[in-house]
């Protein structure tokens, strides 16, 4: 039986806004009104990162979506190459861009320093060459204001901000990407139905009931920004559904590109579907080996066809 999903304006309704979200809109729009002055210049949105769902409303417990925000913070680190600006709207604590090369379980950041023989701490030597690359690519976008850092943790929020983003982002029309990395959740309790407190274990079993995330995508490319140009992801984990969802994705909802990937294969395999083509990137064994990063890849092609999205627009207005 298909169940009940409520439209997104219904959720927007029923849902309470997060509380920062006024101050949000202020540094969003502000970071987008500067940039859209500078001719030419594109800004894009990246999500990444996996949204929550809470089960009380004092949450102790919640359900999570599988991301740990590696492929997003990659991802800006080549858009910014490419001379984008971004709002990096990312699940708090995830991986963020420059910082992901010496953070969370890959590296210890004490692992990288030594004491100078002075009193002092220096980068151990083996590591500064690297280190100071990006360092001085992470000071360059701090310096020209290039990226704008927005975090969530829930479903909820993740939707108010994505909305909100959108919103200001429709100013520079044909100039803005929308780069849908995270992995959102399909599933949510209604503030309405939620519970206050802790949720008791002395009474059995629990039986959770959720409610259907309505299908955002839609309100993005019809009416919040109808001219940007928008990419979605598609995660599956069994092979053979991953083509037909993504093109099923792209057709309901008529933006500009879905990236498919499977789970296990993420990061050196992804199936790049327009509606002119299908093209399979993949990154060979050596390639994998020397830990060249697949976003290389896709994110030039994807800049490439924002270009044609750009100019057959400009041509259309002559
Ligand atoms: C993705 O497919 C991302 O590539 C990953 C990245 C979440 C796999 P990591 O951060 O993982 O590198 O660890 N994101 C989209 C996932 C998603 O929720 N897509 C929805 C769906 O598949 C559609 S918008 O239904």
């Amino acid at each position: 039986m298909e169940s009940m999903r409520i439209r997104p304006s219904q959720f927007f309704d029923s849902q309470q806004p997060p509380a920062n979200l006024q101050d949000i809109k202020t540094r969003i729009n502000s970071f987008v009104e500067k940039h859209a002055k500078v001719p030419g210049r594109r800004i894009v949105l990246v999500t990444s990162g996996g949204t929550t769902v809470p089960l009380e409303a004092q949450t102790v417990r919640f359900i999570d979506n599988f991301s740990a925000g590696t492929r997003g913070s990659i991802s800006t680190e080549y858009f910014l190459e490419h001379g984008y600006a971004v709002i990096f709207l990312h699940r708090q604590y995830s991986l963020l861009p420059y910082s992901r090369h010496y953070s969370h379980s890959k590296n210890c950041f004490l692992d990288f320093m030594k004491p100078d023989g002075n009193g002092g701490i220096t980068v151990a030597p083996q590591y500064t060459p690297a280190m100071l690359q990006v360092l001085e690519k992470y000071n360059s976008v701090k310096q020209q204001g290039l990226l704008e850092l927005v975090s969530f943790v829930d479903v909820n929020e993740y939707l108010f901000l994505l909305r909100e983003i959108s919103c200001s982002l429709a100013k520079i029309q044909e100039r803005a990407m929308f780069y849908l990395a995270a992995a959102v959740s399909d599933f949510y309790i209604p503030m309405g139905k939620m519970v206050q407190h802790k949720i008791q274990s002395g009474e059995g079993a629990l039986h959770l009931e959720l409610d259907q995330v309505p299908k955002i995508l839609s309100p993005l490319v019809k009416e919040w920004a109808p001219r940007a140009f928008v990419v979605s992801f598609k995660l599956e984990t069994d092979p053979s559904i991953l083509i037909s969802k993504a093109k099923t994705a792209l057709a309901r909802y008529s933006h500009q590109a879905v990236i498919g990937n499977i789970l296990s294969t993420r990061k050196h395999h992804v199936i790049l579907i327009t509606n002119q083509e299908e093209k399979d990137i993949r990154l060979t064994k050596e390639e994998q080996d020397l830990g060249v990063e697949i976003e290389g890849s896709f994110i030039h092609e994807l800049i490439e066809r924002q270009d044609r999205w750009v100019a057959a627009a400009a041509a259309v207005e002559k």
